[in-house]
């Protein structure tokens, strides 16, 4: 299953680069102080978000883990983000702060609690998954959200970063895993900005998905201490671009450097570059013996 939704990204998120408008009264408006949440994965998610909003200039953007809210802050709008719709945290968050500030939601799933629990709710049906593991919903979610800055920004459809994605995303159903990857024993994944956020997605796939140790950090974080864990036979991959001085430091100390400029697959967006990941960690759970679709000690969604 979690294959299947991995490869059906392009197609739903080509859907949702060309509905955009129809989402846009129930998202941040340019100019918002925006709180971003969510639990796990929706919560990687948020944090990509809140990097690309701010360096957009679309106002000051906030990401949280739902349960770690810091009710002291004042917001213009909170916005929870929950593929199931049922996530504790996330539903106490929206409840706690309605009618102090306006609330959004973006869900798969529109028989959920949270439907009523905010103010205006954007529904994603069609990126609705089976799997335990998030794939689709979340990068779906990203999609929309970038999408939305763009269209705000009024970029033509021709030159928006989101429509390359796709054409990416594409491309990147079709990279080989090489053995670089496949027979590797650790994984850092790095990345900087927006990119950090899918760094922390990557290295939770793996460890949903296949059990993997993995780790993620700010790219320039590397050099501060994860460094030293690095030797033949461990990965360090980077989303977006190489800071100076980083790929120097990784092949000095003898570890498989993989990043989307020079990597496995040249140039292609970061959001691609996490589908390649996503595919890694369905490849390492099958070639254990595991299931992709039903980790260890995890739920589809976690209520307490
Ligand atoms: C998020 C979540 C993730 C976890 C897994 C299942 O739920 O619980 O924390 O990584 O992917 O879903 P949701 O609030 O987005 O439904």
């Amino acid at each position: 299953r979690t294959s299947i939704e991995i490869a059906s990204q392009p197609a739903v998120w080509q859907r949702t680069v060309e509905s955009v408008g129809r989402f846009a009264s129930a998202l941040p408006r340019r100019g918002e102080r925006v709180a971003v949440v969510g639990c796990g994965t929706s919560w990687f998610m948020a944090h990509a978000y809140a990097q690309l909003r701010e360096a957009a200039g679309h106002g000051e953007t906030d990401a949280f883990a739902a349960s770690e809210f810091p009710h002291g802050r004042q917001y213009d709008r909170v916005l929870g983000i929950s593929r199931s719709g049922t996530t504790t945290e996330v539903l106490d968050l929206l409840g706690r702060v309605r009618g102090a500030v306006p609330t959004s939601a973006i869900t798969a799933d529109p028989s959920t609690p949270v439907m009523t629990a905010a103010d205006a709710v954007v529904v994603l049906d069609y990126a609705d998954e089976e799997s335990v593991v998030q794939t689709r919903f979340a990068t779906t979610v990203l999609v929309l959200l970038r999408a939305h800055l763009e269209a705000e920004d009024a970029l033509p459809l021709g030159v928006r970063l989101v429509a390359q994605a796709v054409r990416d995303a594409r491309r990147a159903l079709e990279v080989p895993l090489g053995p670089e990857v496949t027979g590797a024993e650790q994984f850092t994944f790095l990345g900087s900005g927006w990119t950090y956020g899918l760094a922390q997605e990557a290295a939770l796939k793996m460890r949903e998905a296949a059990g993997a140790w993995t780790e993620a950090y700010p790219a320039m974080e590397y050099r501060h201490g994860p460094i030293s864990i690095t030797r033949p036979g461990r990965v360090a991959w980077l989303f977006g671009a190489a800071p100076e001085g980083l790929t120097d430091d990784i092949a000095r100390v003898g570890g498989h450097f993989v990043s989307a400029s020079g990597g496995m697959a040249d140039g292609l967006d970061p959001l691609a570059d996490l589908v390649i990941a996503q595919r890694l960690a369905v490849h390492l759970a099958l070639a254990s013996g595991q299931s992709p679709d039903t980790p260890r000690n995890l739920t589809r969604s976690v209520i307490l």
